[in-house]
């Protein structure tokens, strides 16, 4: 830890946690639902984040499905809502359980697997990283009945072809799976006790070193990691990728390396706290950059908010972008735009209440740009969508009047004026004295 992310560990101590602190370090990354156990994966140009899912009304654990967010930025993430939920698996009746998937890809089939609390681990299938996933199996792919410690599986496929999924609180276990995915050959093994292990397993291969990283002893966790010269270990502990901190409670471990960087995400309760300092599980995914040595051991980071998220390249406005798609959107919400149509990922902006925004970082308007269209329904009298470069107050570049549709999708379009280079963009929703709630939906915009 250096001078400054000591002083501002010092300072985020004695200060309550604020939304423009928050927003400037880009942490939480999601804002508009409370999200969990981040499992990041990489695919051609896009960072896959699958999370769970924390009902807005959870004191304990309330999951019942598990969502996915894109980035190719690592700052404005786009929501693609839920990608599989507990009712795909028919052989489980419950309501509550949905907890840490992890979803790998291989020949072209995404497989996700499953926790669900106390009835062993599930696997999903599907052709697209967005879904739909199906159970191929109809039954958990492991359950030792006799406890309640099979969650949190990592599926990690060695550079020989061979699958391993390891899982685990407070034991840790591995089965081989078979080139399928979807099953497994020999028995589950027991992995000798890692130091400082709790839950949460993370495991991968980078430059020839085994890595598991991991949920430390709870509570609070830190985030652990383990290396070895084997897939099935031994493991040698090595030490805090982030140490344990009352700053969180949980920290479930999720580790890529993307565009030239590495990244380890975990979790938080930071955006529960801008609204209150009890504790209920409304947790948040936030994610800092961290660093290898040459030896292949790992730099121990400071907490997230210590860290600033920076982003690595410029956003293009110049095309149709969902809405949904944001660095801060705090007090909004996404919803599926048509639960059972075929884009299911598609959501849309709801909840949009006068003085709330949309913030995207480092958007690049290049030469300029000239008009801007958004697609939008309002069910009432609606309000006005100010477009604005580099803060709430900042320069006004347009602004669109979205009016009542009579609760159908349409276009509105606007001229706009002095947008030309790089600068973060914010769309701020005003009311009136006779609506300042609910004021409208969005879908998508464009810029011209
Ligand atoms: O999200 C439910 C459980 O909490 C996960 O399975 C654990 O890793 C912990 O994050």
């Amino acid at each position: 830890m250096n001078r400054h992310h000591l002083l501002m560990a010092v300072a985020a101590v004695m200060l309550p946690l604020t939304q423009s602190a928050a927003q400037e370090l880009n942490m939480p990354v999601i804002q508009t639902k409370y999200t969990a156990d981040p499992a990041p994966m990489v695919h051609n140009d896009t960072v896959y984040l699958y999370t769970t899912h924390d009902e807005n009304d959870a004191e304990g654990f309330h999951m019942k499905d598990w969502l996915l967010y894109t980035s190719t930025d690592m700052v404005n993430w786009q929501d693609r809502g839920a990608v599989a939920s507990l009712e795909n698996f028919e052989w489980f009746k419950g309501k509550n359980g949905a907890w840490a998937e992890q979803v790998i890809e291989r020949n072209g089939k995404w497989y996700m697997y499953c926790p669900i609390h106390g009835h062993g681990i599930g696997v999903l299938t599907s052709d697209s990283p967005y879904g739909p996933f199906k159970d191929p199996i109809g039954k958990p792919l492991v359950w030792q009945k006799e406890h309640w410690y099979d969650i949190d599986p990592t599926v990690f496929i060695d550079d020989d072809g061979q699958a391993y999924m390891y899982w685990g609180n407070p034991k840790t276990y591995y089965v081989k799976l078979n080139k399928d995915m979807i099953s497994y050959s020999g028995e589950i093994v027991e992995v000798p006790h890692i130091k400082d292990y709790q839950e949460g397993p993370w495991c991968y291969k980078r430059n020839g070193h085994y890595y598991m990283a991991f949920a430390s002893t709870c509570c609070p966790e830190g985030i652990g990691y383990a290396m070895s010269k084997s897939p099935t270990g031994p493991w040698e502990y090595k030490g805090h990728i982030m140490n344990h901190t009352h700053r969180t409670r949980g920290n479930h471990p999720g580790i890529i390396d993307y565009k030239g960087k590495s990244y380890c995400f975990g979790l938080n309760y930071d955006i529960f706290r801008l609204e209150t300092s009890r504790h209920a599980e409304r947790r948040s995914v936030s994610v800092a950059e961290m660093t290898y040595n040459a030896d292949g051991t790992i730099q121990e980071l400071p907490y997230f908010l210590d860290c600033k998220l920076e982003q690595i390249e410029h956003f293009n406005p110049f095309r149709k972008v969902e809405a949904e798609t944001m660095a801060w959107g705090y007090g909004l919400e996404t919803v599926a735009k048509n639960p059972w149509g075929k884009e299911r990922w598609n959501q849309l902006v709801t909840g949009i209440d006068n003085g709330e925004y949309i913030q995207l970082k480092g958007v690049d308007f290049a030469k300029g740009a000239t008009s801007f269209k958004v697609c939008a329904s309002c069910h009432l009298y609606g309000g006005t969508m100010e477009i604005r470069l580099d803060g709430v107050d900042g320069k006004l570049i347009g602004s669109v009047n979205i009016t009542n549709t009579k609760t159908e999708l349409k276009v509105f379009e606007t001229k706009i004026k002095g947008a030309t280079g790089v600068h973060d963009l914010y769309f701020v929703f005003k009311g009136s004295e006779k609506q300042k709630r609910n004021l409208f939906n969005l879908d998508w915009w464009e810029f011209k």
